[in-house]
């Protein structure tokens, strides 16, 4: 198949769940068209299935914003048209779905018939796309969309509970790919950051509030207080200024490093004993399966798609929003005893293993054949 494929190019998960998945289609011989305003952040990668096209918006001293949208829409055009695309699969909502509206009218006109799947990642249902300015082309772009998917249950709950959805809705989890994630010996590297052998946490995000970065400064400190060890702290974003603050006044930012934006994601959690997790909303949870796929078990929010994911006394603990006492003797429970870490280590590995991309694929590659087919009957 000729996929185009529209996301953020950015780190956030629904990118690097569209860009993991164009280079996993791309290996299994499909053409993949990224369309977006930079180069993706994962598209690190040659294979002679993959092509990038930059979206460029035009400036002129008019705009106060430029129309990104029409620059968007304008490229689809061009590439659908010239490049003879089978699917565009557009990821999180706003305003990609509507954008692929646009494209497939206005290539309607040249008698060319685009079947559009959109995935919904999240805010795009949660936060955003609930808000007033953005529910009503939300809702026409979904009910448009000749496939939709999300990647919970819970997610399909949230979207036909907020929109008036007319349409079925596929779910198609998050996935993961084992042959960059998995635990990797980097002792020397344990040794820099816990000399005196102590345990260490993680959280990884983009430091928006969403995330309770606050919570994850305090469930440590809580842990810290009973057992040595040290966090890190990776990515960056709003809140990052006043977690780090709060370590400060909680005297331990001595044990907490803040290490920003990093890469090799998999290296850190290979170092890492627990993940931390205390969102006030999470679609599915990426960074959650990313840790467990290297062995890291995961204290959690039972909030949305990640009791889908993590399992109850398995692969970590799962706690109400905000209840940092809860989560904090949860943590302990699981570091304070060698046997029982190892035993959360590999169930957490078990679990993620559900969720290889090996598994995920042909749902993908499936259902793009289904509307695709769907389409050609219309
Ligand atoms: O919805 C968002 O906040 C943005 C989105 C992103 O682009 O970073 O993240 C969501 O999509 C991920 C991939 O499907 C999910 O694993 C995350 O749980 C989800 N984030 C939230 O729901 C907060």
């Amino acid at each position: 198949m000729k996929i185009g494929i529209v996301c953020y190019p950015t780190f956030g998960g629904s990118g690097v769940v569209a860009t993991e998945l164009g280079k996993a289609l791309a290996s299994n011989g499909h053409e993949i068209h990224f369309i977006t305003y930079s180069q993706p952040a994962r598209l690190d990668f040659f294979s002679e299935n993959l092509y990038y096209h930059e979206v460029a918006v035009a400036q002129y001293p008019l705009f106060d914003f430029s129309p990104y949208e029409s620059a968007l829409a304008s490229k689809l055009v061009d590439v659908v048209r010239f490049e003879k695309l089978d699917v565009l699969h557009v990821h999180y909502a706003i305003p990609h779905a509507s954008v692929a509206y646009l494209a497939k009218q206005i290539l309607a006109t040249h008698g060319i018939y685009i079947p559009v799947v959109t995935t919904l990642h999240g805010t795009d249902i949660t936060l955003v796309g609930k808000d007033k300015s953005f529910s009503p082309v939300v809702t026409f772009s979904i009910n448009q969309s000749d496939g939709v998917t999300t990647v919970s249950e819970n997610l399909k709950e949230q979207t036909l509970a907020s929109f008036d959805i007319t349409r079925d809705i596929q779910v198609i989890p998050n996935f993961i790919d084992f042959t960059r994630f998995h635990n990797k010996s980097k002792e020397h590297f344990k040794r820099a950051i816990a000399p005196g052998n102590e345990r260490v946490l993680m959280h990884t995000s983009n430091f928006r509030k969403v995330k309770n970065t606050g919570d994850v400064i305090r469930i440590f400190h809580q842990v810290n207080q009973v057992l040595p060890s040290k966090l890190l702290m990776v990515g960056d974003g709003p809140e990052r200024r006043n977690a780090e603050e709060l370590a400060r006044q909680l005297g331990i930012s001595h044990d907490v490093r803040f290490l920003g934006k990093q890469d090799a994601i998999e290296e850190i959690l290979s170092v890492s004993d627990l993940f931390l997790m205390p969102s006030s909303s999470e679609s599915f949870g990426l960074a959650a399966l990313e840790a467990m796929a290297c062995s890291v078990p995961v204290i959690s929010s039972n909030t949305g798609g990640l009791p889908e994911l993590n399992i109850q006394g398995e692969s970590g603990f799962l706690s109400d929003v905000g209840d940092v006492d809860d989560m904090a003797k949860k943590a302990l429970y699981i570091l304070e005893d060698c046997d029982r870490l190892t035993k959360f280590k590999n169930a957490a590995y078990l679990r993620a293993k559900e969720f290889d991309i090996a598994n995920i694929l042909p749902l993908y590659e499936r259902y793009y054949e289904s509307v695709i087919a769907e389409a050609k009957k219309a």
